[in-house]
């Protein structure tokens, strides 16, 4: 009888555990932004890539000046750096051709989670964002 329960345990937990795994592999932890002691800013490089960004989600402190160093690494494909909240005075949108690095500098005020994405397109495809280009700034 034991034997039985302990063997159907077993069998239940490797599933999910194997599939937990798999997601986790795929996922980058959320990057708490270093405030640099030289100068108080809260810097941090992003890696563009088709489609995606990395770290997709950062977390900073508001009050403080952000720093983003947007960095492509894609050879043709050029992407963008959306970032529009106008309750949270957040007006940012700037061109990262392919293999460039283009800097953003932004001071959040506001407390509160905000998405940034790539709103290319080709005529008539979806717009990078739909294809899983977006992250979250995340302000506390
Ligand atoms: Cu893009």
């Amino acid at each position: 009888m034991l034997g039985i329960l302990g063997t159907g345990g077993l069998g239940v937990v490797a599933g999910p555990a194997a599939v937990l795994g798999a997601e986790q592999a795929l996922q980058v932890p959320p990057l708490r932004v270093p405030v640099d002691q030289a100068d108080g800013m809260q810097r941090a490089t992003v890696i563009l890539d088709s489609y995606s960004y990395t770290p997709q989600h950062l977390i900073v402190q508001a009050g403080k000046p952000v720093e983003l160093l947007l960095t492509s690494i894609t050879t043709i494909t050029p992407h963008n750096f959306v970032l529009r909240d106008e309750a949270a005075g957040l007006s940012i949108e700037r061109d990262v051709s392919a293999g460039k690095t283009v800097t953003v500098q932004f001071t959040p005020t506001k407390p509160g989670t905000y998405a940034f994405y790539c709103d290319k397109k080709l005529l008539f495809l979806p717009s990078h964002r739909e294809k899983g280009m977006e992250g979250t700034l995340e302000v506390r």
